[in-house]
């Protein structure tokens, strides 16, 4: 049984009975939410794993001083300077991370949405996103392929949630159908977020989706859906782990990020 949350601001649970109703659900809203994909072991060992980068700081990583969004710290030497968002190329730290990415329940939940040959990325996300309840920042209004370049804007990011998330804590907002919307550039600014002081963006906002979500429960999105995050105003570290998957004839164009090591599922 598979739970979609379709309303915005208050959330309503629908039971999607089969793959062809969770398919029909991601066509529509451009993500999906899978509940308890992922078992109680799997997220103990990726949890145990983050706590493990988290005490050896081991680089790559990325600190939210380095990105500045609203709610940053000024500099990686302010306070909280070294607070860091994002853990990557997780994949090549800790065996957890592959076995998970690679796992038939993920992978089979996958193809049913973007078809029976799929790539994992390892070029982007691969992470995992830690959300510190003092020092955490907003992310705007963003489609996750805007800095990817594959031949066809058609990937999937999956957000595993390693622990609760909520409207306190900055769970995920979506703006459902964005997906298949044609935006002008004019809509964007520089860094390409949505522009939040355009009317014609606001009424787009005002149909956000809250996903709150729980430990193991798995989001997938379509790579050209708006998503949103506000900054952790909860009490404890919201973290998730990410991946990227294409499907295997959208190839990522030569010479460029995306053309990178990728593992075939
Ligand atoms: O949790 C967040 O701040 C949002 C992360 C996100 O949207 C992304 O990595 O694309």
């Amino acid at each position: 049984m598979i739970t979609q949350t379709i309303s915005a601001q208050i959330h309503h649970s629908v039971h999607l009975a089969s793959s062809e109703e969770v398919r029909a659900a991601f066509d529509q809203d451009g993500y999906v939410l899978l509940p308890g994909l992922a078992v109680k072991e799997t997220v103990e060992r990726i949890l145990a794993a983050t706590a493990k980068m988290q005490r050896t700081q081991e680089p790559p990583v990325e600190f939210e001083a380095e990105l500045g969004y609203p709610g940053a710290p000024s500099s990686e030497s302010a306070p909280g300077g070294q607070t860091v968002r994002r853990f990557k190329q997780v994949a090549s730290r800790d065996p957890v991370f592959k076995e998970w990415a690679t796992s038939p329940i993920l992978t089979n939940a996958i193809k049913e949405l973007i078809g029976p040959n799929i790539v994992l990325s390892l070029a982007h996300h691969n992470c995992v996103m830690s959300k510190d309840p003092h020092f955490s920042s907003d992310t705007g209004w963003h489609q996750d392929i805007r800095y990817w370049r594959f031949q066809r804007p058609e990937l999937v990011s999956v957000l595993l949630a390693l622990s609760g998330a909520n409207s306190i804590n900055g769970c995920l907002r979506f703006l459902p159908g964005s997906h298949r919307m044609n935006i002008n550039t004019d809509q964007l600014d520089e860094d390409l977020f949505l522009r939040e002081d355009l009317e014609q963006n606001q009424e787009l906002i005002r149909r956000q989706i809250f996903l709150e979500m729980d430990a193991g429960d798995v989001a997938i999105f379509h790579c050209r859906t708006f998503h949103a995050a506000s900054r952790n105003r909860g009490a404890e570290a919201r973290k998730s782990v990410i991946f990227t998957y294409r499907s295997s004839d959208n190839l990522p164009i030569p010479g460029t990020r995306s053309d990178a090591e990728e593992i075939s599922i």
